[in-house]
């Protein structure tokens, strides 16, 4: 299947923003599909957390094994083909469930640690956190302008239910001091995506989220690819091949 020539358009900015919306990415019955899969998943363990202000699971790829198979579609691949010529791999995926009202938002960041399977001494790697649902560590920027997340919405996300606001461009400025911050985000946009569409970014990318002031909740499955292994004895920690070289 071949992307539609709006999408094409989209990516094209793609290098300059930092971000694309990509409407369609998933039929109506897909999403359902998707939704009911996760919801129906047992579970519980360390990459579990559920409140009344957000439900989330880590690693939601390897937690509900279900799920993987859904989500890897003929479109899907022919997206990533177009970001990653060379194939590419899935490195972390999080399912967030903001549900309506929620209070929880999110202040601005990049997305600046990758998940590992250990620590090693590898030359630009650092500093590392190890929490309880593994080891994570900050790479060399490179490896971060290599990598590009995939947000797919499950429901309908505008301002009012916590859409993601970004500032665009600004991944072009590499891992941004704290100061620079106030200089930017009076620049973000709100990025509204339809169900069953998908927002793109790059880890880089400041972004943050506000709290939901709706009645509808605002579900992702939030999935990051990498085409890059990693030095010495480093591995992805959730490393799954999607595609080979063509
Ligand atoms: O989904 C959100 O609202 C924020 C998520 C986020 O900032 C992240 O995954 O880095």
């Amino acid at each position: 299947m071949k992307v539609s020539a709006s999408q094409d358009k989209m990516l094209g900015q793609f290098p300059a923003d930092g971000f694309a919306i990509v409407p369609g990415l998933y039929e109506p019955a897909e999403v359902k599909a998707l939704l009911h899969c996760i919801e129906s998943a047992p579970g519980s363990g360390p990459n579990f957390r559920r409140s009344q202000e957000l439900f989330a699971i880590r690693n939601v790829v390897g937690e509900v094994p279900e799920l993987w198979p859904l989500l890897d579609t003929t479109v899907l691949r022919t997206l990533l083909r177009q970001l990653f010529p060379d194939g590419c791999h899935l490195v972390k995926s999080i399912y967030f469930d903001k549900p309506a009202l929620s209070n929880w938002l999110v202040a601005w960041h990049q997305d600046l640690m990758i998940n590992v399977d250990r620590r090693a001494d590898v030359q630009g790697f650092g500093p590392w956190t190890s929490k309880s649902e593994g080891i994570s560590v900050l790479p060399p920027v490179d490896v971060l302008q290599n990598v590009c997340t995939i947000r797919i919405h499950l429901d309908d996300c505008d301002a009012s239910n916590g859409a993601l606001k970004v500032v665009a461009g600004s991944h072009q400025h590499g891992v941004l001091l704290p100061a620079a911050l106030p200089a930017l985000t009076p620049a973000a946009v709100v990025c509204a995506v339809p169900a069953g569409g998908a927002m793109l970014m790059r880890p880089l990318l400041l972004h943050a989220s506000n709290r939901s002031i709706s009645n509808r909740p605002r579900r992702v499955v939030h999935l990051e690819f990498a085409s890059v292994e990693l030095p010495g004895e480093l591995e992805w920690r959730e490393r799954r091949l999607v595609q080979e070289r063509f």
